[in-house]
């Protein structure tokens, strides 16, 4: 039987209808992946704000780096050392903060060429004591044949050999934190931050605070800065038996910062003798620490630089961004 005229109206009726809501689909499917695109868009167009606004900020704390006016003396106290926060009108909110590299044992200091008096694995040694690690002559070993140059010592190419994934020392030094994980010992959680504790316990260093990676071939170690060294970090260089020495230090400089060794020689003459030129009271190396933050997107840059002990001129040694 051939369809009736009404029959075939309904079916062109629902086929139109059909078409409709077809097209209605489409059109919201279209409009969902263009608010989408637009999204990501926005998202990446924040993203891109933010780094160039965390690398400003870590671009402006080194020009008050390069402008400190006493470049024989380094403190907490001065204009570079004090952490700068910023929020544009927006939301947008920057912060960053440079520390000088002698607050801190630089673990690279053990490929440079050893010091006449305490080494830098005496020095090491002893940190990682005052954090509270009492087997700490292993690791030292380890890292420090992991970053010498010669291929003598038990914790050489031969050790790692049948390590898995097998890996070979690179005889030089470290570029990133990250590569210490590589070293026999050394895992996340041995560098993991702790917790403030007690700070009469002698062995209550936080190693994660302490200790850093300053990315640059040394020829001598990087000197501790008399003015800013954490109470570790001066015993670590000093030795158990100067306690009341560094104790002294720490209420001296609270009350005015070291200008010279010389103050350091009246006050303490043994002390001074005993660390000789593995300690100063300015800075040469510095980090910059900078992060810019909106609503939950942020970024981040962390920086070596290097200033020159005259000029006062920055050389940026390494720069890395991070997003988030
Ligand atoms: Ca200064
Ligand atoms: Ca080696």
């Amino acid at each position: 039987m051939r369809p009736t005229h009404s029959a075939r109206t309904g079916m062109a009726l629902i086929l139109t209808l059909a078409a409709i809501v077809l097209g209605g689909a489409l059109a919201l499917l279209m409009q969902a992946r263009a608010a989408r695109v637009a999204q990501a868009e926005q998202a990446e167009l924040i993203q891109e704000r933010l780094r160039i606004a965390a690398a400003e900020a870590a671009r402006d704390a080194l020009w008050v780096l390069a402008a400190d006016d006493n470049l024989n003396v380094d403190h907490a106290g001065e204009d570079w050392a004090q952490p700068r926060e910023h929020t544009f009108p927006d939301g947008l909110a920057t912060w960053a903060v440079v520390e000088d590299a002698g607050r801190f044992f630089n673990w690279n200091n053990l490929a440079a060429a050893q010091q006449p008096g305490r080494t830098s694995r005496d020095i090491c040694g002893d940190l990682l004591t005052f954090c509270g690690d009492f087997q700490a002559l292993p690791i030292v070993a380890a890292l420090s044949d992991y970053v010498d140059s010669d291929d003598t010592g038990d914790y050489e190419e031969k050790f790692y050999r049948h390590a898995t994934p097998p890996l070979q020392p690179p005889n030089r030094e470290l570029w990133a934190p990250g590569e210490l994980l590589n070293v026999h010992g050394f895992t996340a959680r041995f560098l993991r931050p702790r917790p403030k504790a007690d700070s009469s316990d002698m062995f209550s260093g936080d190693i994660a605070a302490a200790a850093v990676v300053v990315p640059v071939a040394l020829t001598q170690p990087i000197p501790i800065n008399l003015n800013t060294a954490s109470r570790e970090v001066l015993m670590a260089l000093a030795g158990l038996q100067h306690e009341d020495a560094v104790r002294s230090v720490l209420a001296l400089r609270m009350v005015q910062p070291f200008e010279s060794l010389g103050a350091l020689l009246m006050a303490h003459p043994e002390l001074a003798a005993k660390l000789g030129d593995s300690v100063r009271v300015n800075s040469v190396y510095f980090r910059v620490r900078a992060r810019a933050a909106l609503g939950d997107q942020f970024s981040t840059v962390l920086a070596w630089v290097e200033r020159d002990f005259h000029s006062g001129d920055i050389r940026i040694l390494q720069w890395v961004p991070e997003v988030g």
